[in-house]
């Protein structure tokens, strides 16, 4: 039978309700205008869409939000300064520098920047470690994504197998450490697999919940995937472009032949994409709402 098609654009839209009704009261009750900056850095093609699907649905929920484009050749010290310039401004609650950044940049040094309780990306390492005890402010936006995925589609993950394939730092690791919480929609028994698995489809096999970070298209084939079985696919890859310009993306999963074997699964695009935006404006209203002193 053929899986369920699982719509990350359906469930963000709901979230998004929310949010805007949020928002709403929040500016009428509390006069608190939830804000959010995304600093670009270089004009990499990917990058560019995600923040600008970033920037958009912030306005259309009412935030004030700030696109702020740096050159390529923009220097670190230039950079941090940027990011201390918005740790100090008290209508900004969240800093996102998109990444990657360019290689004359230490990445780690432009998160550690950034003021924890901004963080509404939740990759500054204090957040990751209040994660990893199970005391998170700010869940990662596309693991958080994920998870709210599986708990809007009724997925039962206490008890169940769920393997993650890929274990970087704002996808794999994070969401290992979510789904293996004590809490309600995590208690999962959870395996990553990375590239120095061995027999990497003796793993995959055994998932129930099956979550895909592999940066490589198509890299999950049917074979690899037990009958029945929940697939996230995390893959974003730009395999080409249509004659009108607009680029080809597909997933670490091969869709097609999976989701004949699959019990549900995710599209790319349309499946963990628009969640991990979303997830970015619930943590930013959520920022908004501390700095407010209203939580
Ligand atoms: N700092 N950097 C920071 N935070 C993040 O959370 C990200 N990520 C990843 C890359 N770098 C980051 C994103 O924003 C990946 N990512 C992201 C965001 C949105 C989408 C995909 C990845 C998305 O909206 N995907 C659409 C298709 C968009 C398109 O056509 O380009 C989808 O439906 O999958």
């Amino acid at each position: 039978m053929a899986a369920k098609i699982i719509s990350g654009t359906e469930v963000a839209g709901q979230i998004r309700e929310e949010l805007r009704k949020e928002v709403t009261e929040l500016k009428e009750k509390h006069n608190v205008i939830p804000g959010l900056v995304t600093i670009l850095v270089g004009e990499n093609p990917a990058s560019i869409s995600y923040v600008t699907g970033k920037q958009k649905t912030a306005k259309e929920l009412g935030f004030y939000s700030l696109q702020d484009n740096q050159p390529d050749n923009i220097t670190e010290e230039v950079l941090l300064g940027l990011i201390d310039k918005y740790n100090n401004d008290p209508k900004i609650h969240g800093i996102l520098v998109q990444l990657p950044l360019p290689k004359h940049i230490n990445e780690t040094e432009v998160l550690y920047a950034i003021n924890p309780k901004k963080d509404v990306d939740g990759f500054h390492p204090v957040n990751l470690g209040k994660l990893m005890i199970g005391e998170a402010d700010y869940l990662p936006c596309t693991p958080a994504g994920v998870q709210q995925l599986l708990i809007r589609s009724n997925v039962e993950t206490s008890g169940a197998e769920v393997v993650v394939v890929g274990r970087s730092n704002i996808v794999g690791k994070p969401v290992t450490n979510i789904l293996l919480q004590k809490q309600k929609g995590a208690n999962a028994t959870v395996t990553i697999c990375h590239t120095g698995t061995k027999d990497m489809a003796s793993h995959t096999r055994r998932a129930d919940i099956l979550i895909v970070a592999a940066g490589k298209p198509k890299a999950i084939t049917a074979d690899m995937v037990k009958e029945g079985a929940i697939v996230i696919d995390v893959g974003v890859n730009r395999i080409g472009k249509s004659e009108s310009g607009k680029a080809i993306l597909c997933g670490d999963v091969d869709f097609e032949a999976v989701k004949e074997k699959a019990g549900a699964i995710t599209p790319v695009p349309g499946g963990v994409g628009p969640m991990t935006i979303t997830m970015l404006m619930m943590n930013t209203v959520k920022s908004a709402k501390v700095h407010a002193g209203l939580v």
